[in-house]
């Protein structure tokens, strides 16, 4: 095995020696809490969305696209963009939101006192009771869809953070991590895959929070569009994943939700903010580009 690793010797205690390479490492650090003062902007919807368009933020864009889509009026919302890269989930006001610095965060501000919300899969939770949407009513049905929905909470860090990181982002390329974690990501596709050979969403036969939660990771991955691993990780074979991937990509509310948040790639797929359904016509990021002279 040609793995380099195979030489290290851990010290006796751990120190931050930084930078050490690899794509995110100027924003990871060893201690909590924020690192500057800044308020969050807060918009006139009792929904504040504060996320990025990465595979958790869409998971949450989408629901909220999905329940007005049905017709939800109350969760209209206000998203603003957290650019993750220049460090702002180290701002005080949002570690007040979530003190784990990380996207997404919701606040509800509908109520007597504000209700924040952080965990992508606490966020649906949260949203698909409030609306009573999304989410099976009966005792069975509902234990089946969070089966899935902490399924994906439990498994998507072994495949971002273990197979996507060392696959894709770390300095170098290793053996032993990529196989391990490879091995892992195909073990996971194929316990999607079975599943959905028996049913046509992952909580039965309606579309819920569970395959919301899901289909950013599994559902983009198996769509070739996560980490450029779809011949590597052979993600053809499965056929009912695919099948599945396929059919909530066609979504108008997926596809809408994929969009906010969105700083990067196509511009036409981009919705740096977003305050009302017309923002996805009238282009909001040409107006804050236009404000702040920024690029994304
Ligand atoms: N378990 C969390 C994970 C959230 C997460 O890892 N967010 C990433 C972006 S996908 C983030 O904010 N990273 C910024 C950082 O680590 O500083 C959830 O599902 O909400």
């Amino acid at each position: 095995m040609n793995d380099s690793s195979n030489s290290y010797t851990p010290p006796k205690v751990w120190v931050w020696q930084k930078p050490n390479g690899g794509q995110f490492a100027s924003i990871n650090r060893p201690v909590a809490g924020p690192t500057h003062e800044k308020a969050l902007p807060v918009g006139r919807h009792p929904l504040q969305l504060y996320s990025l368009a990465t595979p958790n933020g869409v998971k949450v864009t989408v629901l909220l696209e999905e329940l007005l889509s049905a017709g939800h009026s109350g969760a209209e919302y206000d998203a603003w963009a957290v650019r993750i890269s220049d460090g702002d989930q180290f701002g005080s006001g949002f570690v007040d939101v979530n003190p784990n610095s990380k996207i997404p965060a919701l606040l509800d501000q509908g109520g007597e006192q504000p209700i924040r919300v952080f965990e992508s899969g606490a966020i649906l939770l949260y949203l698909a009771d409030k609306f009573r949407a999304f989410i099976p009513g009966d005792t069975a049905g509902r234990t089946e869809c969070l089966n899935w929905l902490f399924w994906q909470m439990g498994s998507a860090p072994y495949l971002g953070g273990g197979f996507g990181h060392f696959y894709a982002y770390a300095p170098s390329k290793m053996e032993y991590p990529i196989d391990r974690f490879a091995m892992e990501a195909k073990r996971q596709l194929d316990v999607l895959d079975r599943r959905l050979a028996n049913s046509a969403y992952l909580a039965g036969d309606d579309y819920t929070i569970a395959d919301i939660a899901v289909w950013p990771w599994y559902g983009a991955l198996a769509l070739g569009q996560l980490y450029d691993a779809a011949e590597f990780l052979q993600v053809d074979s499965y056929v009912n994943l695919q099948r599945w991937a396929k059919q909530i990509a066609t979504r108008p509310a997926v596809q809408r939700g994929r969009m906010v948040n969105r700083t990067w790639g196509e511009p036409a797929e981009q919705l740096w903010e977003r305050h009302e359904a017309s923002d996805f016509d009238s282009k909001t990021q040409d107006k804050v580009v236009a404000a702040t002279g920024s690029t994304g």
